[in-house]
């Protein structure tokens, strides 16, 4: 079964976030004036609806050798910085506000309480669901996140914990803030890495055995797994605040762009093949699509956000994206039309992040489709 073919996307530039409303700000995020000077309550307001947050990567390496390498000019994640992560722990501890994306978290996976994350706090997904409904915290109302809003916490800082053993979980570098406590597999017979948290994103077809199928986010190995629905316990964290996250709002500039409005990204509408990934950076960084000249790779999480959840190969006979983009179909081994089983993330980034280019849209041509 495919759930998505993201090897039909292809190519999108990319560019420079551009310093464009206030002095002091890059593009996207305006500081609201703090309620008081109690730093819990800074909040800030973000121009676009769906601000996706850096990915937190700040060294550059040679893609052959591994050396690392001067980020400037490369053209790598590292060299554009976006949106930095930015959290703000609440004066009891409980919650974290991420300043970029306006959404609050709790920051614990100790569900039930008890002083240690153990298998009496991994839930069901129905069960997951209801927790963050009946959740009383902070006056707030919550609710399971979904899988864009679950993403959106994942910083490529952290380390793959998919061949950790060991008898302690010490040494491992979660792909999350050090603001959220740390959650490992717990069970008999589990590894470290076996911490799937849950979505409230179902994939909209099957896999396997005809099973429904949840996507969940694993912090342990900065990816997004699809889990049978029924059949798997999850971590929990639940989430409050900009119900807007995560709703592309795209428009089609009739240039061959697309500009995804929430984001503030614009992305080239056709893709393009490229032989490998040094090859992909070369294409975005000399394309002048519509004119522009600085397109760019994006990197994985801003490529995540063009992710149609609603769509799938298997019931729509096509990629996982807004019909507004062009996407073209790869053949498998066979010479037939294929697509790679399993959710998109779940593949090396390497390869699909190779095969989409985009650019950050100036806000200011945002108001001039
Ligand atoms: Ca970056
Ligand atoms: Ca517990």
């Amino acid at each position: 079964m495919c759930a998505f073919n993201l090897w039909k996307t292809e190519v999108f530039r990319h560019g420079v976030f551009l310093p464009v409303l206030l002095s002091g700000c890059n593009a996207d995020y305006q500081p609201v004036v703090p309620e008081s000077t109690n730093t819990n309550t800074v909040v800030w307001q973000t121009t676009y609806a769906y601000p996706i947050v850096d990915t937190d990567q700040n060294r550059c390496y040679d893609s052959e050798t591994g050396v690392e390498i001067r980020c400037t000019g490369a053209g790598y994640d590292a060299d554009y910085q976006g949106n930095q992560p930015s959290y703000t722990t609440s004066s009891d501890g409980r919650t974290v506000l991420d300043n970029v994306t306006g959404l609050r978290w709790t920051q614990s996976t100790d569900v039930n309480r008890s002083g240690s994350v153990d298998e009496a706090d991994l839930l069901s997904q129905s069960a997951a669901v209801h927790y963050c409904q009946t959740l009383r915290l902070g006056g707030y109302r919550w609710r399971l996140p979904n899988v864009k809003e679950a993403y959106s916490l994942m910083l490529f800082s952290g380390k793959d914990a998919s061949t950790a053993l060991g008898t302690e979980p010490t040494g491992l570098t979660p792909f999350l803030a050090p603001e959220f406590d740390r959650a490992f597999g717990v069970r008999a017979g589990e590894r470290w890495m076996d911490v799937p948290y849950a979505t409230g994103t179902l994939y909209v077809s099957t896999t396997m055995h005809g099973d429904a199928t949840l996507f969940g986010v694993n912090y342990l190995t900065g990816r997004i797994n699809g889990y049978p629905a029924e059949r798997t316990k999850f971590y929990v964290r639940c989430v409050t605040g900009n119900t807007l996250y995560g709703q592309n709002s795209f428009f089609d500039n009739g240039n061959g762009t697309i500009t995804d409005q929430a984001t503030g990204l614009m992305w080239a509408q056709n893709d393009h093949s490229s032989r490998d990934w040094d090859h992909a950076i070369e294409i975005c960084e000399s394309a002048t699509t519509a004119e522009h000249t600085d397109w760019r790779l994006p990197n994985v999480k801003e490529l995540q956000s063009l992710v149609d959840y609603t769509r799938s190969p298997d019931t729509d006979g096509d990629a996982a994206i807004d019909v507004l983009f062009h996407s073209t179909g790869i053949l498998n081994e066979a010479g037939l039309p294929d697509c790679r089983t399993g959710d998109i993330t779940g593949l090396p980034p390497r390869m699909w992040i190779s095969k989409i280019v985009a650019r950050a849209e100036p806000i200011s041509r945002l108001a001039e489709p």
